[in-house]
């Protein structure tokens, strides 16, 4: 490991405020760890410390009027900087930092936390959607759908996020796993000539030469840290049903394990986030049951495990 001890604390982060349905991606991180995360990193031979969940519901604002679009601004920005905060002690001992989630606005704290640590560490965002909205350009005004925008800079100023100073060069950063991105999306992509490697490309060139030309584009060395931010709805709706927003056409179970056990073997990865895991009530969605949720939750299970050392021989 070029940069950590092995390690591992984990930031269980409950939270649904950066997006509206009631899906239960707040319910996600207690399932991943009640389905033995600690005593399956533990197995790998990783030192684990758990704080226990962080009590986000506690910085829900009495008020929090909608600025301009965007929902709930002021209770997405104190979670993020929180999160920010608990990823930033973490790297800071030399811990992988490992955060659940919850949606995925949560990468705006994972994201600066890593940055604050390792200022010239590069971004893997494995993902069906770009999440690269500005307050400007976001139709749902999700938080979710922006916080690449906010990392980037180009979110323009937004009371209550001015703590996000930690700015990522738009060379930093690679997408793998694209398939469901906004018009307005698209041309932020193009006008910063940000690296996006759409399902079109892993059709293409497969996951192996995809993963390669991703960390040749932000870390060619292999000298700089690594932040992996994985939106379970990368993964095909097939492999992965249980999240707030599936999109046909996914990662295969094996595209999405060679992305982690790849960026695992640059010995460069300091910081994982495992997103948008959802547990749904029965009675609110009963399209989902429990063997979905079950595969589910052990595929972000597994998906951890590769990225922190697992193999399959
Ligand atoms: C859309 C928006 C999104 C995740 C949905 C969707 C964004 N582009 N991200 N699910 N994880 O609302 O901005
Ligand atoms: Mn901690
Ligand atoms: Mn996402
Ligand atoms: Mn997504």
């Amino acid at each position: 490991y070029k940069f950590v001890e092995k390690k591992v604390g984990i930031i269980g982060c409950p939270f649904n405020g950066g997006q509206h349905r009631n899906i239960g991606v707040e319910k996600g991180p207690k399932k991943l760890m009640e389905f033995g995360l600690i005593e399956q990193l533990e197995e790998l031979e990783w030192g684990v410390e758990f704080d226990g969940h962080h009590k986000l519901n506690e910085l829900r604002p009495a008020e929090d009027p909608n600025i301009g679009k965007l929902k709930k601004p002021l209770y997405v920005s104190r979670v993020a900087e929180t999160v920010s905060k608990a990823v930033e002690s973490h790297l800071k001992r030399k811990q992988v930092a490992l955060t659940l989630g919850g949606d995925h606005s949560l990468a705006l704290g994972t994201v600066s936390g890593t940055l604050s640590v390792y200022p010239d560490a590069c971004l893997i965002w494995v993902d069906a959607h770009a999440d690269i909205n500005t307050p400007e350009t976001t139709k749902s005004g999700n938080l979710h759908g922006c916080p690449v925008s906010f990392l980037l800079g180009i979110a323009g100023k937004v009371p209550g996020f001015e703590w996000v100073n930690k700015i990522l060069s738009p060379d930093r950063i690679a997408y793998i796993g694209l398939r469901d991105v906004e018009t307005s999306e698209k041309k932020i992509l193009k006008q910063l000539g940000i690296k996006a490697f759409s399902m079109h490309e892993v059709d293409k060139y497969g996951i192996g030469k995809v993963v390669e030309m991703a960390l040749d584009a932000v870390n060619p060395g292999r000298t700089r840290p690594i932040h992996l931010s994985f939106d379970v709805d990368a993964l095909d709706p097939t492999v992965a049903p249980s999240t707030g927003t599936p999109v046909r056409g996914g990662l295969t179970f094996r595209e999405g394990h060679y992305i982690c056990e790849a960026i695992h073997e640059t010995g460069c990865l300091v910081s994982v986030d495992m997103m948008e895991v959802a547990v749904p009530d029965h009675e609110i969605y009963p399209d989902i049951d429990d063997s979905q949720v079950f595969a589910t939750v052990t595929v972000g299970l597994s998906l951890i495990r590769c990225c922190l050392g697992e193999t399959l021989l």
